[in-house]
């Protein structure tokens, strides 16, 4: 049975904990979910750039590439898009680059690329990233990007679900994420009520993004895996 590991943040990662396993980096707020999506409406591929002006760089040699992103929840001067998974529709992004920046999430790809392959995970495209994980029969470590450095309740109710679901053999890590979800489930009454608690969730409501929060919040509805090849810097779906 293969062994599914958990970090709450990219900075708990200790050396070789990612070699030769799947590395999933989770920012159910919003980062892997706005990747998922913009892949799902066409995209030909995600950039993840960690800075901004990296990201300006990184556009400005692409050939019509987007510019997208975020600081502070919102969308930088001069960017196409911002870090809303509900921007990135079929007719805005369908056959383009999205050169993407975000706070944490895109800093956590690229933290996770020791791994064999480093795949996107949200709440959105839970079963498809587990089934992806089932057929490969690889490890797993499930890397939460977290806030600014502190834990994100959402991503590890999100990891929580992934554990779940697989069901390999979990490291105490991993299985704090587990109960943690499933008592958040019932104390309040539903995922969603529970990833609305948490303080990154709180913060975008109060930018006016909750729409954003209860479209992260939807279990499975999305069958793409993104994958990061960190060689190339795309993330493409599987
Ligand atoms: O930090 C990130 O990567 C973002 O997803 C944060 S936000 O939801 O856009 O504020």
């Amino acid at each position: 049975m293969p062994r599914i590991d958990a970090v709450a943040l990219p900075d708990y990662l200790v050396d070789d904990q990612l070699r030769g396993r799947i590395a999933v980096v989770i920012d159910v707020l919003r980062a892997t979910t706005t990747i998922v999506e913009a892949l799902g409406h066409g995209a030909r591929c995600v950039v993840p750039v960690a800075s901004v002006d990296g990201a300006r760089v990184m556009a400005h040699d692409r050939d019509g590439a987007l510019l997208c992103g975020e600081r502070g929840g919102v969308k930088p001067e001069g960017f196409s898009l911002g870090n809303s998974p509900l921007e990135y529709t079929g007719d805005v992004v369908g056959g383009l680059d999205c050169v993407l920046t975000t706070t944490n999430g895109t800093r956590a790809l690229h933290l996770a690329t020791q791994a064999d392959e480093v795949l996107a995970g949200a709440i959105t495209n839970v079963d498809a990233v587990c089934d992806w994980i089932r057929a490969d029969g690889r490890d797993v470590v499930l890397v939460c990007s977290g806030t600014d450095g502190r834990v994100s309740f959402e991503d590890c109710l999100g990891a929580g679900l992934i554990v779940d679901r697989l069901g390999f053999v979990a490291s105490d890590s991993a299985a704090m994420m587990f109960h943690a979800m499933e008592g958040a489930i019932e104390r309040f009454g539903g995922l969603r009520y529970a990833v609305e608690s948490s303080f990154h969730a709180k913060r975008l409501i109060e930018l006016g993004f909750e729409d954003d929060v209860a479209f992260a919040c939807q279990i499975g509805t999305s069958s793409v895996v993104p994958m990061f090849d960190s060689g190339v810097g795309e993330i493409l779906a599987d």
